[in-house]
């Protein structure tokens, strides 16, 4: 009963964003999505609190603060052609986020102005565009879960990469400011933006990752 609850529970999921917040009225969903993740993982018991369910998504970068924010990353021509591309997307995913899109794109030289607009007044902005079209693709990335805008800046580190912290991927891959290796959303509203810019709705998929409860449940 636990199993077949699970599955049906599955497939709703899929459209549906994930909070902590208690909602004792979904307990049975919750059990039931608890027990069947911790069987697939070959628990023999429920070893962690469940994930609950929250409100549908709202945006195309989810909802802030939940569970399904997402954030717009891309891997700049520099990573692409260092061959670090899946050393970067491990980062991510060992983090535990989602991978909800993922493309290779030889941008134009219309989406690099657009993508950095908020720049256009600055000495190096075309030189920055100029860059990202080189002709050697970006990787472009969406990824989904807990305060993944901000966790995804922290991992990248500072613009300057000689200001980045050594374990964060600027930190770890760049010393130079035009070559720091990756872009990440800086606020929900950027990766909004971003994230329309980046890809269309259809791009975008809704699954449920075996792991997640696992990874977002609380004590
Ligand atoms: P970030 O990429 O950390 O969000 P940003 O939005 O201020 O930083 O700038 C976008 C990119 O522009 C940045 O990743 C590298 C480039 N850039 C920023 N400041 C620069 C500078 N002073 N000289 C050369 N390139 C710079
Ligand atoms: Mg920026």
């Amino acid at each position: 009963m636990f199993a077949r609850s699970f599955i049906r529970q599955t497939g709703r999921q899929a459209t549906r964003a994930f909070s902590t917040a208690r909602a004792s009225n979904n307990s049975l969903r919750n059990v039931a999505f608890g027990v069947g993740a911790a069987a697939a993982l070959g628990a023999t018991a429920l070893a962690t609190k469940p994930v609950h369910l929250d409100a549908p998504q709202s945006t195309i970068a989810g909802t802030e603060g939940t569970f399904s924010e997402r954030s717009f990353v891309m891997i700049k021509p520099d990573g692409v052609s260092r061959q670090i591309v899946g050393k970067i997307i491990s980062r991510f995913e060992e983090r535990g986020y989602k991978l909800v899109a993922v493309k290779t794109v030889t941008p134009s030289k219309e989406l690099a102005k657009e993508h950095y607009i908020d720049l256009a007044a600055r000495p190096f902005y075309p030189g920055l565009v100029e860059y990202i079209t080189s002709g050697t693709p970006v990787v472009a990335l969406v990824w989904e879960g807990k305060d993944v805008i901000r966790q995804g800046r922290r991992m990248v580190g500072a613009t300057n990469p000689l200001q980045s912290d050594p374990g964060s991927i600027r930190g770890t891959y760049a010393v130079s400011v035009g070559r720091n290796i990756i872009h990440a959303s800086d606020s929900f509203e950027s990766a909004t933006k971003e994230i329309g810019l980046w890809f269309n709705e259809k791009e975008l998929s809704n699954y449920q990752p075996i792991a997640w409860p696992w990874i977002f449940s609380d004590n």
